[in-house]
């Protein structure tokens, strides 16, 4: 009998043989895996997800799967995910691994002093609700300014760029994407990413429903990606230079009258007297972009009957990054899209965070060794090794990571796989064995995902639609510890509180300050749940958290800017952007090539490599470069080409491809899994080459300390 293709792959021929024995069920939950929040529906024989699809009833993404979402079956039944922590590289109990963790961390403070302890936390912490509530506990449990995440090696420039221009830096817009009538994208690629700081399952669907009803698609990026194959226009720019493109769309604007601001903003003048000298005349030798392309986009997103800007990770991890994601809302209030149906909108989560009430700024406090301003609460990933390795008062002993792989996936990340030799100590709270938490004195793993409850806390307020959902376990996970549990006890360790006392404190604390103390007999014990409940409660639809079990739709996006803005009026041209634009006019054209990254539909960063149903076919770890350009340095396709920068050098497989910018080269990113110690099984011949021991650690984007990843100048020689 042939297996069921789809997430069959803990099926085993003799499992099927016995399936009469066994009990099957099945439940749904919120696919875990990427932004699209997609909802899904698993088949379990005992405890063992055996089928996967997409689930029909969830209102949001109506049955959708990705190849990602039909391997959770196979990820969460891996057997190569750590069932028990480690401790020095072997098994123990939880309690003796609590324990030497919270011994080692007190003792690192008492002996350096908390800034001793640094804390990194990885992408997966953005879609768990241990991640994103309990987090916070570990930095106040410690006090240390030495925080770092993820954040800074992605959508960074965003949160400052909404900081300023709305005084909150979670008040991000998204695109408007089911009504919009005129999208401009620059820098994702939705149809393998699925979709980022923008949350629409079956993104490829809602993009060819645009077109259907007669909308256009311009795609702004240096690849013809599978993306830009599917718009009505694609142009390619140069890595690097969106800033410079997108002022001379303002400038256009501005220039041609073409503008209609509907919205009461500070700074016009200053906007006007910027972008006075980015004419795309001007600045086409710098993007590559032609002046009538420049021309034409700029009117068209003036009389489109609503349009809508969106930027996304080509536009971020650049060296101006900031500007950048300024820039795409300038676009979205000159033209009077922002916040309207179809423009750029501010969706409302079902749950509540509670208003911010001082307007942002950056730069309250400075890393130690380069002096980088803080950004969020936390310094750039950027600086982590130079933090551990430099000598002085203040020098990083010890790390804790929560759901990260610096090491492949932060730029430089070979200088910090070797910082992260000369720790005193680290803890990671991790599934796997990787080329980071191979480093960790403690593992700390937590429990597969269908064993803990589900609940998008940070993504929720990115979606295209207003919509919510809560995923119960599954699975009960007998007496192991969800990922909540742990990370909570690991911040009472610290803190000197049990899990539930740190629960019951942050309860009475919101309900204080919301002013809703009646509310707390309502509730349920002090956990992971309740909190969620109280959020939801406090939340502005009168809704649970049980009311959100199968997915919820709350309508279409709702103008709601005056509820957003945590300053009197929208500041259009801050003055700390308005500064930067210096550097920026400073800024060359660099010589020879430049290196971007590329995403395939089947890779989530590093961690899925070693799943053989993902690491296959066309995911490849390759150099892809324009043919021209192979044959001027005589490479072949399939042939070996040395790539080198500042930082580094590796050798990879050439694969010339029409679709990349001449000048131009890309190398996904999260390869490059041949370091020892690691426990994932990786065949060598899979493995691939780590784009980021190419990419420069010293290059950032300045006002959000922003890696670049994006125009990292390389030289490529042939391997004979
Ligand atoms: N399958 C898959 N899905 C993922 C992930 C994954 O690794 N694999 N990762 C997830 C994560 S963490 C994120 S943040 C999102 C990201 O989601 P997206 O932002 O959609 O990311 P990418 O697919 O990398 O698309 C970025 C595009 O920017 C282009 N680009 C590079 N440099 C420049 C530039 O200078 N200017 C412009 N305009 N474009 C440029 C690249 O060619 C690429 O096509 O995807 C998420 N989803
Ligand atoms: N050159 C280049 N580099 C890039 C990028 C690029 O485009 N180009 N993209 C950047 C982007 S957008 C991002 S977000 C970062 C990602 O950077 P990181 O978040 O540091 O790296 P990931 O590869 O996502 O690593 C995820 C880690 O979480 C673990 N994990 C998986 N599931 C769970 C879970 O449920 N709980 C816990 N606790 N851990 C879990 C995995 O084992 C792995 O160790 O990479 C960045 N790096
Ligand atoms: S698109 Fe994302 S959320 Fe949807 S199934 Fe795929 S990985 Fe999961
Ligand atoms: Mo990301």
């Amino acid at each position: 009998m042939r297996e069921p293709s789809v997430g069959a792959g803990a099926l085993s021929s003799q499992l099927s043989k016995c399936l009469h024995t066994h009990m099957s069920r099945t439940a749904t939950r919120t696919c875990p895996l990427c932004e699209a929040l997609c909802g899904l529906e698993l088949t379990l024989e005992d405890d063992r997800v055996v089928k996967v699809r997409g689930d029909r009833a969830d209102p949001f993404s109506k049955g959708f799967l990705c190849p990602k979402g039909a391997s959770f079956g196979r990820l969460d039944g891996d057997p190569r995910r750590l069932a028990a922590p480690l401790v020095d590289g072997a098994e123990t109990g939880w309690d003796e691994a609590f324990a030497a963790a919270g011994d080692a961390l007190r003792g690192i403070v008492e002996r350096y002093g908390k800034d001793a302890v640094a804390v990194y936390y990885g992408n997966p912490t953005a879609h768990s609700v241990a991640g994103t509530l309990y987090g916070p506990a570990i930095i106040r449990g410690i006090g240390t300014r030495n925080v770092f995440s993820a954040s800074t090696i992605d959508q960074m420039p965003k949160h400052v760029a909404a900081g300023y221009l709305f005084g909150d830096p979670l008040a991000i817009p998204v695109p408007d994407l089911d009504r919009t009538s005129y999208l401009l994208m620059l820098g994702a690629n939705p149809l393998e990413s699925n979709g980022s700081l923008c949350s629409a399952p079956d993104f490829p669907g809602r993009l060819k429903a645009l077109r259907r009803r007669g909308g256009r698609l311009t795609v702004v990026d240096p690849r013809r990606t599978r993306t830009a194959a599917l718009a009505d226009r694609h142009v390619p720019i140069r890595p690097g230079a969106d800033a410079w493109f997108l002022f001379a769309l303002v400038h256009t604007l501005l220039a041609e009258g073409l503008t209609n601001l509907r919205h009461e903003v500070d700074h016009l003048d200053r906007l006007r007297e910027l972008a006075a000298g980015f004419s795309p005349e001007e600045t086409e030798e710098l993007t590559g972009v032609p002046a009538a392309t420049t021309r034409l986009i700029a009117r068209e997103l003036a009389a489109a009957e609503t349009a809508a800007v969106y930027g996304r990770i080509g536009t971020c991890t650049q060296e101006f990054g900031t500007l950048a994601s300024w820039l795409v809302d300038v676009l979205n209030l000159l033209t009077g899209n922002l916040d309207r149906p179809g423009g750029a909108m501010f969706p409302k989560a079902a749950h509540s965070f509670g208003k911010r009430s001082r307007p942002y700024r950056t730069g309250r406090w400075h890393s130690r060794v380069r002096g980088l301003p803080e950004v969020n609460g936390e310094l750039p990933v950027a600086a982590l090794a130079e933090e551990i390795e430099t000598e002085g008062d203040g020098r990083i002993r010890a790390l804790i990571t929560i759901g990260g792989n610096p090491v492949l996936s932060a730029p430089g990340g070979d200088r910090i796989g070797k910082a992260l030799e000369n720790l005193e100590f680290m803890v990671s709270v991790d599934p796997y064995v990787n080329e980071t938490t191979a480093h960790a004195d403690v593992l700390l793993p937590p429990p597969p995902h269908t064993r803990s409850p589900h609940y998008d806390v940070a993504l929720l307020s990115f979606t295209v639609r207003n919509y919510a959902r809560y995923s119960p376990p599954v699975v009960d996970r007998g007496d192991r510890p969800s990922e909540a549990e742990i990370i909570a006890r690991l911040a009472g360790e610290l803190l000197g509180v049990t899990p539930a006392e740190l629960d019951e404190a942050i309860i009475q604390s919101t309900l204080k300050k919301a002013g809703r103390e009646d509310l707390r007999a309502e509730l349920g014990p002090p956990n992971v749940e309740t909190r969620l409940d109280m959020m939801v409660r406090l939340g502005p639809y009168d809704l649970t958290l049980a009311d959100l079990v199968g997915g919820r739709d709350l309508g279409p996006l709702q103008p709601r800017l005056p509820e957003v803005l945590v300053l009197d009026r929208v500041d259009l041209c801050p003055e700390i952007f308005a500064r930067d634009v210096a550097r920026l006019r400073a800024s060359r054209r660099p010589e020879g090539f430049v290196l971007i990254g590329r995403r395939h539909l089947r890779s989530n960063n590093s961690w899925m490599h070693h799943i053989p149903e993902l690491n296959s076919g066309s995911n490849t770890c390759t150099l892809r470069l324009h043919p021209d350009d192979a044959d001027a340095l005589g490479i072949k396709p399939g042939a070996t080409v040395r790539v080198s920068s500042r930082t580094g050098s590796l050798e990879v497989e050439a694969e010339p491809h029409e679709e990349i910018m001449r000048g131009v080269v890309s190398l996904p990113h999260g390869w490059g899994h041949t370091r020892p110690g690691t426990r994932l099984g990786i065949p060598a011949a899979r493995a691939g080459v780590s784009a980021n021991t190419l990419t420069d650690e010293s290059a950032i984007d300045v006002l959000s300390g922003n890696a670049v990843f994006n125009g990292v100048p390389v030289t490529l020689t042939p391997v004979p």
